[in-house]
């Protein structure tokens, strides 16, 4: 132990940060959620789309978006049919006419916010262009007909007569997916979920929470949080993303660390199969050990074997006392003690811990306009959350810890926040770096889990590659790349790699892979840690499935969808 007096000038030192603290500027045009909803304040999330408002109450539709965020400019986008024209469209599936709108419009009726349709040329490209491109800009369908359905009777009816008619479908929710599944490929109908945006029920004995798969995630925290629960979920794109996108990409976030995955909380799905049946599963039990665990399979299945139409969820009361960190550090080493240190002294109230390199924390600061919170720079960073019931607890044991980590050195610098927009802006330069990555142009995505001893090292080798490959420049704007920056859930062992590029281009991700995928399979880790498959990554399957276990998996997509029109052309 280092004597005192070299832990205590440390430590007010950070408080004396905190008194000079900046409330961060956006130049992003992310916005922060109001908390006024919000009956405990921990909703901090950074938001690059307008957020949801709060919900009515059970029975009452949420506050959805009218339309999925793709972002404007879309036209530039290239096709997924072109960079990928190795892809040719299945011709098993029928080119839609005038009378499967027809069909459509019988089912849905006349409103038109359920209806947005390009095949008798009633809209336009622009009003299809939302629910064609995704997120990233990278992907980009030919669909000409999106419906959106308000029941999961109507959704039983469409998957049906789409079945009948082998017309290919991509379930859709709040299209913020990152692997290109939430998009068509070639002219797939898109069934978005915006419109079933209701709240069933919740019991603030058992903390059990039933709603549609369309409700925001967002909408759906506010709406506990004004009953003293937390969503056991969260993550950047909360103001826009639904539960049933949620449940379909098995979504991680920020607080798996505290939480536990979807498949531990999620007690029961409704879903509708790809021939309309209405599969029943909306259990509010803790445990039924009755046969095969189906919901399961719905749980990260990404839109292939059927629509997820609601879910019931057990959630957690919510901490009325949360505190946040942001440390500089180091080393990636100093980043593994500070994680050791954290789940040591910090236990129970420890909910998030979660790391940026330096590159990550200035590409963010460039893309922001913002200041970052320390006036060093390191070369790595740290955002810890402990969330608890005490507050006199939480904080003595904080600064327990705030001491042994500063004293020890294994912490060099850092920001405790004292309000609520200090904890915004803390997360913001976590949360931020998503949306910064892909600032200038475009980015190549990597989630991956890998062990943590060697988890940066990926991101350390990549940059080398690069600049070695001479394709990289902060400055030259002739160079297809920026930077390289990796950052991500440590707590849970997931690292974010992003290239953030001026434009795609074939040869950078030549450097890229597959030696990303090769380097992640020889540590055993996994290509896809969070973010699913989707189109980006069901090549790569092999690297981190077995073949037996894709083999079986093919099964499972053939039992359920046999004539293959869910989500075509993705996942495996
Ligand atoms: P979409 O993007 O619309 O769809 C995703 C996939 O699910 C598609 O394959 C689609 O076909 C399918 N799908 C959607 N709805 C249904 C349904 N009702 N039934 C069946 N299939 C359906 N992910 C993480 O895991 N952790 C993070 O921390 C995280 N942070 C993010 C931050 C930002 C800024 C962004 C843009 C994305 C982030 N993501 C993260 C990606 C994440 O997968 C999504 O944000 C979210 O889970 C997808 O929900 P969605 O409603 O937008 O689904
Ligand atoms: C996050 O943790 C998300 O911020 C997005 O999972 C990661 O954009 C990414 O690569
Ligand atoms: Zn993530």
């Amino acid at each position: 132990m280092p004597p005192l007096h070299r832990a205590l000038p440390a430590l007010r030192r950070i408080r004396l940060a905190n008194n000079t603290f900046q409330q961060q500027s956006s130049r992003l045009g992310l916005q922060h959620t109001s908390r006024q909803a919000v009956a405990y304040p921990l909703a901090h999330q950074i938001r690059w789309q307008r957020t949801a408002s709060r919900s009515e109450g059970e029975g009452q539709p949420t506050p959805s978006e009218p339309a999925p965020p793709a972002r404007s400019g879309s036209k530039n986008i290239k096709y997924t049919s072109e960079s990928y024209p190795q892809m040719q469209r299945d011709s098993r599936f029928k080119e839609l006419d005038k009378s499967d709108v027809e069909h459509f419009r019988s089912i849905l009726g006349e409103s038109s916010s359920a209806i947005i349709d390009g095949v008798t040329q009633e809209a336009s490209n622009e009003d299809l262009e939302g629910y064609n491109a995704d997120w990233m800009r990278k992907y980009r369908g030919h669909a000409r007909l999106v419906l959106k359905p308000e029941s999961t009777e109507q959704v039983s009816k469409i998957l049906k007569y789409c079945n009948d008619n082998m017309i290919a479908v991509n379930p859709q929710g709040g299209n913020t997916g990152l692997v290109g599944g939430s998009v068509p490929v070639f002219d797939e109908v898109v069934i978005n979920l915006a419109r079933m945006s209701k709240i069933r029920s919740f019991d603030d004995v058992s903390g059990i929470f039933v709603a549609d798969a369309g409700v925001i995630l967002e909408s759906a925290d506010s709406y506990l949080a004004e009953r003293g629960y937390i969503f056991p979920l969260d993550l950047g794109a909360k103001g826009s993303c639904q539960l049933g996108g949620n449940v379909a990409t098995n979504a991680g976030g920020l607080r798996l660390l505290r939480y536990g995955s979807l498949h531990g909380n999620i007690l029961g799905l409704e879903a509708v199969l790809p021939d309309g049946t209405i599969l029943d599963d909306l259990s509010k039990l803790r445990k039924n050990n009755t046969g095969y665990d189906l919901k399961q399979l719905f749980i990260g299945g990404e839109g292939t074997i059927g629509i997820v139409t609601a879910l019931s969820i057990l959630c957690p009361q919510r901490s009325p006392a949360v505190n946040v960190a942001y440390f500089g550090l180091q080393s990636y080493e100093k980043a593994q003690e500070a994680f050791r240190e954290a789940k040591k002294q910090l236990s129970e109230i420890l909910s998030a811990f979660e790391m940026m390199d330096g590159q990550s924390q200035n590409l963010y600061a460039r893309a922001s306009g913002a200041k970052l919170p320390l006036e060093e720079e390191y070369p790595f960073y740290c955002l810890i959350e402990t969330s608890g019931s005490n507050t006199d607890h939480d904080s003595e044991k904080l600064n327990t810890f705030l001491e042994h980590v500063m004293g020890e050195e294994i912490v060099s610098d850092g920001v405790v926040a004292q309000d609520e927009t200090q904890v915004q802006s803390l997360w913001a330069c976590r949360e931020g770096v998503s949306e910064a990555s892909q600032h200038w142009g475009g980015v190549y995505k990597y989630d991956l889990s890998i062990p943590l001893p060697q988890l940066y090292d990926l991101v350390a080798e990549a940059r080398t590659r690069f600049e070695e490959s001479g394709l990289m420049s902060k400055e030259d704007e002739g160079k297809a790349v920026l930077d390289v920056v990796g950052y991500g859930h440590m707590g849970d062992s997931n690292l974010h790699l992003n290239v953030a590029c001026r434009r795609y281009d074939k040869a950078v991700e030549k450097v890229l892979e597959p030696w990303v995928y090769e380097w992640v399979a020889e540590r055993h880790g996994s290509i896809s840690a969070e973010h699913g498959l989707g189109l980006a990554k069901k090549e790569f399957i092999g690297y981190s499935r077995s073949e037996t276990m894709v083999k079986l998996m093919k099964q499972i997509k053939n039992f359920y969808d046999p004539k293959g029109i869910m989500n075509p052309y993705k996942y495996i």
